[in-house]
């Protein structure tokens, strides 16, 4: 029943930000096995939380029934809705099984003692693994306040991201672009640099059938704002978000001018080396809302975030094609296999994206 609480969950990543996308399932056993009469996930937008909705699934079958949550019920009140362990005690649910605790300070174990002073049999820590990921970006948030950061390198046999001068090149396979356009649906943001906006006039957007509205915001680190007003980002900015983050150095009529065209412009301080500070624009992300954000070009980009420990999970594609000699190194400075062994990740195991293979690494905390 937890598993199936999780699945829900799952589906409204990249969806539910501010707010984590928890998953709820009502559950009774008269007798005939276990029946779950109501289900919910944290809506779009963050409200309405899982746990009302789950319950207004189940009307009067709450009553002395059994709630799955990927998360411990919130205890605040907000003028957004009521707190959730409320809502279940009033509901009459017997017993409560939650994956983990909230960290956020206005929660932080107290929907699980509201709800074990009404008498209720809780139990939490199911699946727990499961939940810290799929919460990764609330829980770092919170925590940390900066989103969860999840570095995308395709990379060819011999370390490289692309050839010079050649703009895109193909890396991967399509089973890899189906993979990564699934990611980015299930992710708050994406993130890139302004070399590889200029290099590459890329959308950013999620392009499988049917889930155009799971595009991710769109963030172009461009301290200069030398972002073009024709390219496909700022095109596209009215129907996807596009968010450009920029330092008091830019040139204020092109700011302006990005803002006209339905950008959001950032502005953030730079570090010594003159580029942007990353940490601060990290932050700044958090502030408005993300909890997860994918960086995913260029090679400038991933070395600064690997360098400022800002990585929390790597996806490395790697295809068995050869760049050579004239290829852009995917992390300048510092080799690939160095990163992989690094110990302050832990791999979650390897899987097979047609002929590429997934290197999935996360940070151990
Ligand atoms: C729950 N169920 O489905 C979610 C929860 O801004 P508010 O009032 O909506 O509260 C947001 C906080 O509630 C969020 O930071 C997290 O701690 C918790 N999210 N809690 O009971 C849910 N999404
Ligand atoms: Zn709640």
């Amino acid at each position: 029943m937890m598993g199936a609480a999780l699945a829900l969950g799952r589906r409204n990543l990249g969806l539910a930000w501010p707010n984590p996308s928890v998953g709820a399932v009502v559950v009774r056993d008269d007798g005939a096995g276990p029946v779950v009469v109501g289900r919910g996930v944290t809506a779009a937008g963050g409200r309405p939380h899982a746990e009302p909705q789950a319950l207004a699934e189940a009307g009067a079958a709450a009553r002395g029934a059994t709630l799955y949550v990927t998360l411990e019920p919130c205890s605040h009140a907000s003028p957004r809705g009521g707190p959730c362990a409320v809502a279940a005690r009033e509901a009459g649910i017997a017993r409560l099984v939650s994956a983990i605790e909230d960290p956020n300070p206005k929660v932080a174990g107290d929907g699980h003692r509201l709800l074990v002073e009404a008498g209720v049999a809780v139990e939490t820590g199911v699946r727990a693994a499961e939940a810290l990921r799929d919460h990764a970006g609330h829980i770092r948030r919170v925590r940390d306040g900066r989103p969860h950061v999840r570095l995308k390198l395709a990379v060819s046999a011999d370390g490289m991201v692309g050839r010079a001068g050649a703009g895109q090149v193909a890396i991967s396979g399509p089973a890899a672009r189906r993979w990564s356009h699934g990611l980015r649906a299930a992710s708050d943001a994406i993130m890139i640099g302004i070399g590889t906006a200029l290099a590459d006039d890329p959308r950013l957007d999620c392009r499988l059938p049917g889930l155009a509205g799971r595009s991710p915001v769109r963030v172009v680190l461009d301290r200069l704002a030398r972002l073009p007003l024709g390219s496909n980002l700022v095109g596209t900015a009215r129907e996807i978000p596009l968010w450009v983050v920029a330092s008091v150095a830019a040139d204020p009529a092109r700011l302006a001018r990005l803002t006209e065209a339905g950008a959001h412009v950032i502005l953030a301080g730079t570090g010594a080396d003159g580029r942007l500070d990353l940490a601060e624009v990290l932050v700044a992300l958090a502030a408005r809302g993300l909890t997860t954000v994918i960086a995913e070009g260029g090679p400038t980009l991933a070395a600064g975030l690997v360098a400022a420990r800002l990585v929390d999970e790597v996806l490395l594609v790697r295809s068995d094609l050869n760049v050579g000699p004239d290829g852009i190194p995917a992390l300048p400075g510092r080799g690939l296999d160095d990163l992989v062994a690094d110990p302050t990740f832990a791999s979650l195991g390897d899987s097979l994206l047609g002929p590429d293979r997934l290197v999935h690494l996360w940070r151990q905390e």
